[in-house]
């Protein structure tokens, strides 16, 4: 992964990371003019987007577990330290089965008044497919190998395509546009937490050994679609098909979880190292630089296609720092069964 600094953000492949000195990262400066009229209307969106929240949270509980974790096929990327295959032990645990939803998340801002970093940076990295081509245009492409991330004003979770855009309609879909210190928030408020890359790969394996999809080793048995990855030609793709899909679209895998692969990249509590698969004890606080290391995303996105990223597979890695906020990046939960007795 080059890690090299363009600008304010920095070159991936999956997408661009905030890049800001980690001093800044703490306190974003670029804060948005607010007035008083924009927080009533920010206030009128979350509670709309809150309504149709539901009270349940479906779990799936995992027991104790042995599993081959990563990869080493003809599929996987060994510089994103993919591989070796290696035996790894989980504790028990319990993870959501889809992705925290818009309305979910609307209810979280709407109870402690969390603002997402995407707000107090003042704009995020949105797909250009989902820009107006008027709008697309004018908007700046701040890495040039991935010119097809814009960095848009005003967008965040209620706004994913910017001012003006709105997350209505899309209350089902997962929210997007949230940081993993966003994500880590979210996860306090409930009393969860983010998983660990191992937890998330476990449960994203559903159960199978070794396949590179949720389901087996076909991507699209009988050419059927099984997740929500690019549709068409990248980056021009099939008008309207590109973007986030209701957290339960697709079927489950063994396990029950959706989507663990596909529509979104799901933060992680782990911290990333292309080597950390090799050698554990180098996935530790701080890259070869000496920066802090970034989180752990994992999963792939709708963003995914064979020409130029096949990472909507179950042992695919990617990171972005903490404070980076994208259009096709959202979280699910984790949580630590209480101690017997
Ligand atoms: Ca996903």
């Amino acid at each position: 992964m080059n890690r090299s600094e363009m600008g304010a953000v920095a070159e991936s492949c999956c997408g661009p990371s905030r890049a800001t000195p980690s001093k800044q990262r703490s306190q974003p400066t670029t804060t948005p003019a607010s007035s008083a009229s924009d927080s009533a209307t920010k206030a009128a969106v979350v509670a709309e987007l809150a309504a149709s929240a539901t009270e349940e949270l479906q779990l799936i509980g995992l027991g104790a577990a042995k599993f081959q974790m990563g990869s080493e096929d003809a599929l996987a990327y060994p510089a994103d330290g993919e591989g070796p295959v290696r035996t790894v032990r989980v504790a028990s645990f319990a993870i959501s089965a889809t992705a925290v939803t818009v309305a979910e998340f609307a209810r979280f801002v709407q109870a402690t008044g969390h603002v997402t970093d995407a707000e107090k940076y003042g704009d995020s990295l949105v797909f250009q497919g989902l820009l107006p081509p008027r709008l697309r245009d004018r908007m700046p492409a701040p890495v040039a190998s991935t010119p097809w991330w814009r960095q848009v004003p005003g967008a965040c979770w209620f706004a994913p395509e910017g001012s003006g855009s709105t997350a209505r309609g899309r209350e089902d879909h997962p929210v997007t546009q949230v940081s993993q210190r966003d994500a880590q928030a979210y996860a306090d408020w409930v009393g969860a937490r983010l998983p660990t890359e191992e937890e998330w790969e476990y449960a994203s394996r559903g159960g199978l050994d070794q396949q590179p999809y949720p389901w087996g080793d076909v991507r699209d048995p009988e050419g059927q679609r099984r997740m929500n990855i690019f549709p068409g030609e990248f980056p021009e793709g099939v008008p309207g098909e590109v973007g986030t899909k209701p957290v339960t679209s697709f079927k489950p895998n063994g396990f029950g979880l959706y989507n663990t692969t596909g529509n979104v990249w799901e933060w992680t509590a782990s911290t990333f190292s292309s080597g950390s698969y090799a050698s554990p004890a180098a996935s530790g606080t701080t890259d070869s630089t000496g920066a802090a290391a970034d989180p752990v995303m994992r999963g792939g996105s709708y963003m995914c296609h064979s020409s130029y990223c096949r990472r909507y597979r179950t042992s695919a890695r990617t990171s972005a720092s903490a404070d980076s906020s994208l259009g096709h990046t959202g979280f699910r939960l984790a949580f630590t069964p209480a101690s017997p007795g």
